[in-house]
Formats: C-alpha cells, sequence, structure tokens
C-alpha cells in the first residue's frame, strides 16, 4: 500500500476537529492536568460523566514527574497509595504510613487509566477566562498555549461545562481570573484568595482534603490549587493529598451533577 500525505493530514485534522467539536458541551471542565486534576478526571469518566481536561503544557502530569527536586520519586501516605493501588501503580513501603513510588510510573500510568477511562484531554490549550452568568461558572475560555507564550492579539474560543475544576496547581489560575472579575465573592473567609503558606507537610495534606470545596457556584478547587485559595501551607514532593483531593471533588461533583 502507497501512503498518502494528504490523508494523513486529513486523518488528524478530521479527528481532531470531531472531538474538540464534540467538547463544546460537557458535564465537567478540568483545568490543569497535574495529579489531583489526572485522578479527577478517572473518577468523574469512570462515573460515566462527560469530562475533558484542559492543559496548558505539551506534556501532562504538572509537578509529579520531578518527584523532589529532581529525585524522581513521590512519596504517599496510606490512603494515597489505595488510590496508586487502584490505578495499579507500584509502591514500596518505607516506614509506617509512608510508601514510596516512582514518579515517572506514577505520572504516565495516571495519564493513560484517565484517558482509557473516558477522560478526554486536550494539551496546548491555555485557559485565560472563564463564563460567568446569574447561577455561576458555566463554562471556560480557551486559547492555544502558543499564542499566549508569543503574545499574539488573537481572541479566545469558548466551551460550556456544568462544573469546573480549578487543578492549576499554586497559582489558582482559574479562580484568579474569577477573583479579578468579580471581586471578593468567593466562598472563602473575606471573599478573596486567601493565598499559599510555607511548606509544612503535615499541616499542609491535613488541610487539603477539607479545602477541596466549591469556591463559587459551579467552579470547585482541586489539588494545590485548593490549598492557595484557602490559605494553607504547601506540602512538597508528598502527593497523597493531591490524589485523594482529586477523587473528593469528583466525588462532590457526581453527588451534585445527580
Ligand atoms: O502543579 P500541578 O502538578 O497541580 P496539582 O495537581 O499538584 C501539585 C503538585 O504537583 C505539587 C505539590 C505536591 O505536593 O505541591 O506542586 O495541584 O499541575 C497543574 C497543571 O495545571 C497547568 C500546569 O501547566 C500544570 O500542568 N495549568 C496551570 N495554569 C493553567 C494550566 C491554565 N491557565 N490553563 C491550562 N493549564
Amino acid at each position: 500500500m502507497k501512503l498518502d500525505d494528504i490523508k494523513i493530514s486529513r486523518a488528524i485534522v478530521e479527528g481532531y476537529m470531531e472531538e474538540l467539536l464534540d467538547y463544546m458541551e460537557m458535564d465537567v471542565a478540568i483545568g490543569g492536568g497535574g495529579p489531583s486534576g489526572l485522578t479527577a478526571g478517572y473518577y468523574l469518566a469512570r462515573a460515566g460523566l462527560k469530562v475533558a481536561l484542559f492543559e496548558r503544557k505539551l506534556s501532562i502530569g504538572g509537578g509529579m514527574w520531578g518527584g523532589g527536586m529532581m529525585f524522581n520519586k513521590i512519596v504517599v501516605q496510606d490512603e494515597g497509595k489505595e488510590i496508586l493501588d487502584e490505578f495499579g501503580v507500584r509502591s514500596k513501603p518505607y516506614d509506617e504510613g509512608y510508601h514510596v513510588a516512582d514518579s515517572v510510573e506514577a505520572t504516565s500510568t495516571l495519564c493513560s487509566r484517565a484517558c482509557q477511562a473516558g477522560l478526554k484531554i486536550f494539551n496546548l490549550m491555555s485557559i485565560e477566562d472563564v463564563m460567568i452568568r446569574d447561577e455561576g461558572i458555566t463554562g471556560l475560555v480557551l486559547n492555544w498555549s502558543s499564542v499566549e507564550m508569543a503574545g499574539l492579539h488573537v481572541d479566545p474560543l469558548t466551551v460550556r461545562a456544568g462544573a469546573v475544576i480549578d487543578a492549576t496547581g499554586h497559582d489558582c489560575e482559574i479562580v484568579k481570573v474569577v477573583e479579578r472579575k468579580i471581586g471578593p465573592e468567593l466562598n472563602t473567609p473575606d471573599g478573596r484568595i486567601q493565598g499559599e503558606r510555607s511548606m509544612w507537610a503535615d499541616v499542609g495534606e491535613a488541610a487539603l482534603i477539607d479545602n477541596t470545596r466549591e469556591v463559587y457556584p459551579n467552579l470547585y478547587v482541586a489539588g494545590m490549587a485548593s490549598n492557595a485559595v484557602y490559605g494553607a501551607p504547601r506540602m512538597g514532593p508528598i502527593f497523597g493529598g493531591m490524589l485523594v483531593s482529586g477523587r473528593r471533588v469528583a466525588e462532590m461533583i457526581i453527588e451534585k451533577l445527580k
């Protein structure tokens, strides 16, 4: 068989466009493809919801690839290990309540299992704004990351979603946009982003699950964004909380959308 270059190009463009059009409307849109966003996507897709994740970078996985200071290992607690087990990621016990996993195996497996569960990932797209209506957040405003990086003056496009998750990590970029556009209306003590505190694994991990919340109608925070919004410490290369937060936000949204 002779390969036709144009057929290859058509297959790519048609395949991509079909999915892009399909995901103009969805149940849940996730911003950020780190461990919390991927875990949320896995559980939401597995529950039968139509869910897409938008990631600025070429690669998915956020801060998990590099372990701690480029030593490519991550540590999780017992509850995090349960989730790693469910994904099929191997780990080794280190001490009571501490388990060590390979960060490359963990990141690639989370990504693969989430896609296979039905999560649609659009990489190379940046969320630059949200759609805000009377009932709350109703969708995301997207542009190509290359447009953002080049500083080109090109207008974005929009997608509609029943719920949005800010899983953009330390910068909590989606909540930041909402705060900037509507003022102190967030579900926090003073309506504003409280700001991330300095590293303290024990307190940061403990606070994370409680901070995984609906911060504005139809807008949820998960992962490091939760602690940044609610004023709790960062926790460094312990990742159990990120996984549990991703599962928790999925449970909250499944409950609400049902
Ligand atoms: O930072 P990230 O891994 O978030 P996470 O799931 O996990 C945090 C840990 O990696 C680590 C930690 C563990 O103790 O503290 O930091 O909370 O992944 C966030 C992803 O969001 C993308 C970003 O490129 C990264 O891959 N992202 C950030 N802003 C945007 C975005 C945006 N505006 N549009 C699209 N993607």
